[in-house]
C-alpha cells in the first residue's frame, strides 16, 4: 500500500518537512534542485509528487495524491469537493487582502458607489468580499502578479495575498481592507481515508502533535 503525497515547491515543501520528519518521512531529493515531479523517501510505502500549489486540491480530490498541503485560499478556489481537511497545519501563514495604489482614496470611491475593476486570481473570494459589502465589482480574473494591475490602469483594486508587505510597498500600493487570514491545510482524499486508514491515520496523529508542538503547548 502506497501513500503518495501532494506538495507544491517554495513555502509549502519548505514549511512542510519539519512536519514530515516529525512523522518519520524525509524526502530523498529536494525539488528545489531536482527535476523529479515524483520523490522517494526513506519509507518505501510512502512518495511525494510535486504539483502546482493550485493544482494540490485537485489531485486529491481524483485520488492520484492520497494526501495533500494547500493553502485556505486554494482551497476556497476549488471548493473542497472530495476533499477532507482534518487539520490546520498553521504554516505559510499570510492575509489576503484588497489593495489599492498609493494614491488612490479607496473609502471615497466605495463611499460613493463606484463601480470598482478589481484584478484577482481569488475571483471566488473577491466576490464573496464585496457581495458581503455591498460594493458593485467587475472582477478581472489574472493567474499572478496583480500587483501589477492598477499600475497600469488593468484594474481600481486587487485582492492579493500579504505576508511582509514588501510587494505592495515596492509597487507603490497600500492594503486598504484585510479579507481572511489564511493559513496551509492537510487535506485527504475521502476513500482513501478509508481505505488506506492504516497508514495514514498514524501520519494525521504525528502531523497533529507537531502543530501542536510548534504552536508551543
Ligand atoms: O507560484 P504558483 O503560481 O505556482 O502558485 P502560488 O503562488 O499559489 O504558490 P506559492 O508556493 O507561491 O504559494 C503557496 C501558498 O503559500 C499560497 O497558496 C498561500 O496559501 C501561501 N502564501 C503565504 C503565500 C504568501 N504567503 C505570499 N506572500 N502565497 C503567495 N504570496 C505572494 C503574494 O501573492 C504576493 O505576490 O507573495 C507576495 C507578497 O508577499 P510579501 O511578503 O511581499 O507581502
Ligand atoms: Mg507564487
Amino acid at each position: 500500500m502506497t501513500i503518495t503525497i501532494a506538495l507544491s515547491k517554495g513555502r509549502i515543501f519548505e514549511e512542510t518537512l519539519p512536519l514530515l520528519n516529525a512523522a518519520g518521512i524525509t524526502p530523498l531529493d529536494d525539488p528545489e534542485s531536482s527535476r523529479k515531479l515524483i520523490l522517494a523517501t526513506n519509507r518505501a510505502d510512502v512518495r511525494l509528487i510535486i504539483v502546482r500549489a493550485s493544482d494540490v486540491p485537485t489531485y486529491v480530490q481524483y485520488g492520484a495524491a492520497d494526501l495533500g498541503v494547500a493553502g485556505k485560499d486554494v482551497l476556497n478556489e476549488h471548493g473542497g469537493t472530495g476533499l477532507y481537511q482534518p487539520l490546520d497545519l498553521n504554516i505559510a501563514r499570510c492575509r489576503m487582502m484588497v489593495a489599492v495604489r498609493d494614491d488612490f482614496d479607496y473609502e471615497s470611491a466605495v463611499r460613493q458607489g463606484a463601480r470598482l475593476r478589481v484584478a484577482t486570481k481569488y475571483v471566488q473570494a473577491a466576490r464573496e468580499h464585496f457581495a458581503a459589502k455591498g460594493v458593485h465589482v467587475d472582477l478581472i480574473k489574472l493567474y499572478g502578479s496583480m500587483e501589477l494591475a492598477p499600475l497600469v490602469g488593468l484594474s481600481d483594486a486587487i485582492v492579493d495575498l500579504v505576508s511582509s508587505g514588501n510587494t505592495l510597498k515596492a509597487n507603490h500600493l497600500k492594503a486598504v481592507e484585510a479579507i481572511s487570514v489564511i493559513s496551509s491545510r492537510l487535506v485527504v482524499n475521502q476513500a482513501s481515508l478509508k481505505l488506506k486508514r492504516v497508514a495514514i491515520q498514524p501520519m494525521l496523529d504525528a502531523f497533529a502533535q507537531a502543530v501542536k508542538m510548534s504552536a508551543g503547548d
